[in-house]
């Protein structure tokens, strides 16, 4: 898959008052790569009319769009991709839906998921909790930055960093090897979101460069 390093998940509870496409378009202003929609609680045709939306505004600003959970909105909408959790439907499952080109993205908290997403074909692997986060129900303990080690030692797909990552405790997971962050409550509950992931990015690229 293309090259990225920001990666905004939706979080409409942590921007109230503001509208989806407006808080998006702003993270994507500010440098995201990859867009995904995750919406736990919104009925299909709610998940859909919001999904249509951001495939139009990341379409314009070529950036990535990835649904969380949802497929069938995913092949609708013609997203890039799709992303599963360890309860959702299988990797190989999910693969003969949505055929060979689409990106399959799998959340993984321990090693052996890592391995059997990477074997089972997934192009991209989800990397945490790193630390606490109020943004998932049902979320395991945090996996921590060994975690990141880890994955780096042993994973040759591209991983993102999750859960809790913070514009304060970022320099840990930097130094633990990750190269790519994903985050909801910072990027989407921030004052100031363009101005918050251009510092990501800064980040990211200060550190590619060393
Ligand atoms: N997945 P925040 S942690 C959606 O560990 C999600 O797989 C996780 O939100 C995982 O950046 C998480 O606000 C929540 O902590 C990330």
């Amino acid at each position: 898959m293309r090259e990225f390093n920001l990666y905004a998940i939706t979080g409409e509870e942590f921007h109230a008052g503001r509208e989806l496409i407006e808080v998006m378009e702003e993270a994507i202003h500010g440098g995201v790569d990859i867009i995904q929609l995750r919406d736990k609680t919104s009925s299909k045709v709610d998940v859909l009319e919001k999904a249509k939306k951001l495939r139009r505004l990341t379409k314009d600003h070529d950036v990535l769009f990835i649904i969380n959970d949802h497929i069938d909105v995913a092949l609708a909408v013609n997203a890039d991709g799709i992303h599963l959790g360890q309860d959702d439907l299988p990797l190989s499952e999910a693969r003969k839906i949505v055929g060979p080109d689409m990106i399959i993205g799998i959340s993984t908290h321990h090693i052996d998921e890592a391995r059997k997403a990477e074997a089972g074909g997934a192009d991209y692997i989800g990397v945490g909790p790193i630390f606490p986060t109020n943004s998932k129900v049902d979320v395991v303990e945090p996996v921590t930055t060994s975690y990141i080690q880890q994955v780096t030692a042993e994973i040759d797909i591209p991983y993102v960093a999750i859960g809790g990552i913070k514009l304060h405790n970022v320099d840990q997971v930097l130094d633990a090897g990750a190269t790519r962050l994903c985050m909801i409550s910072e990027i989407v509950g921030a004052d100031d979101i363009k101005g918050t992931c251009s510092t990501f990015k800064k980040l990211l690229s200060t550190r590619e460069g060393q």
